[in-house]
């Protein structure tokens, strides 16, 4: 994996830079498609390669090792073979989803024993076992395990917990730098910095993570219930922080706003379920503001769903049609409605990346904040 720095904003801590895999070239700053079972929900792979011009995608280390399971992946000789997905993965460590989905479940120094959300049978996540797990699935990038601390959370649990993904990165870095890639191209890890919402915790997390000198870094343990100001805050010391030539993904984030204001803080990838999920419920995220479709309001708008959005869906579907989808519970509803909110988010990062080369990008940022937080 290569990664350029193109062009810097002036006025912010924005970049726009080159990340290059074996599977393809990464425009950054990027929105990643969360694809959590190894599908985005709702969207087919010809949507989001030609429609939603996604240029990676996210997949779960918990839900692919539960199902299908690695004997399945491995034979079909890994993720991108399995869904037909021919640009990059990333996949997420576990080290989330464990704490967020998984039923009862143990933290211990070795790792985490937890039951399957599925079926209640019983497994163990090690660092070096998810990073045998990510190789047998075969992502392009792969995350260390850690632990993302809750929201409000002590000071000394946060200490503890920081202390322990930074033992337990040590044991993922020794792992994956001892093993190779099943299938033939280069996999890569990034550290998560963790240090929940204490600066001195992630003053010290993000100079432990950028002594580690991997190609790319990760910023966890964020967007989980602060206050939006002290997650930019965090996120500008840990930035101030991590080197420059690499990327910086923020994980688990967040709303257009929230993205806009990071990528301000020098963020390079971003993924969340917000667009896929929201759209699910009838929300959407246009250029002019946030619709709520099912509103008695858009009942006889015919216009189209958003015009300024180069996707097919979005110009060629009515407001009013996709309320009468959504409202009748169709699938076609939910399909639309993610494709479009996808091709949004694609769409407003590829803005930002336009706007940062051509040194617009501050100005344009405060007013599209206002613009895409507006509720319409
Ligand atoms: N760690 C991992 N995945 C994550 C997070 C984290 O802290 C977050 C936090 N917003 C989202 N996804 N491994």
């Amino acid at each position: 994996m290569k990664f350029t720095l193109q062009h810097t904003d002036p006025q912010s801590k924005a970049r726009a830079g080159l990340l290059k895999t074996d599977h393809g070239d990464i425009e950054t700053p990027i929105f990643m498609p969360v694809g959590t079972a190894g599908s985005v929900k709702a969207v087919h792979q010809r949507e989001l390669t030609y429609d939603i011009k996604a240029q990676i995608i996210l997949g779960n280390t918990y839900h692919l090792y539960l199902r299908p399971g690695l004997g399945v992946l491995e034979k079909a000789g890994g993720l991108h073979k399995f869904n037909g997905w021919e640009k990059p993965i990333l996949t997420d460590s576990g080290g989330y989803q464990v704490f967020s989905l998984a039923g009862t479940r143990k933290i211990t120094e070795e790792g985490v024993v937890f039951k399957s959300h599925i079926d209640g049978s019983k497994h163990i996540f090690s660092p070096e076992g998810v990073m045998d797990i990510q190789r047998s699935i075969g992502a392009d990038i792969i995350m260390a395990f850690d632990e993302c601390t809750p929201y409000p959370c002590e000071f000394e649990y946060a200490r503890k917990s920081m202390d322990m993904t930074h033992r337990w990165l040590k044991r993922c870095i020794e792992r994956f730098d001892s093993t190779e890639g099943k299938y033939g191209y280069s996999q890569t890890l990034f550290p998560i910095v963790q240090g929940s919402v204490y600066k001195d915790l992630r003053k010290q997390s993000a100079e432990f993570i950028a002594s580690c000198d991997r190609e790319g870094n990760a910023i966890g343990g964020l967007s989980v219930g602060e206050p939006a100001e002290m997650m930019y805050e965090m996120t500008e010391m840990v930035t101030d922080i991590l080197p420059g030539d690499k990327p910086r993904y923020l994980m688990g984030v967040g709303t257009p706003a929230n993205i806009l204001e990071c990528i301000a803080l020098g963020v390079d990838m971003f993924d969340c379920v917000m667009p896929t999920r929201n759209a699910r419920n009838g929300m959407l995220f246009t250029s002019e503001g946030i619709i709520n479709i099912k509103n008695e309001k858009w009942k006889e708008d015919f216009s189209s769903i958003d015009p300024a959005i180069n996707s097919y869906v979005s110009s060629f579907y009515s407001k009013a049609y996709l309320r009468h989808l959504t409202i009748s519970k169709e699938i076609l509803g939910a399909q639309i409605a993610s494709i479009h909110n996808l091709a949004f988010y694609l769409w407003l990062v590829g803005q930002a990346r336009e706007k940062i080369k051509s040194g617009e990008f501050s100005s344009w940022k405060d007013q599209m904040v206002k613009k895409v937080s507006t509720r319409l």
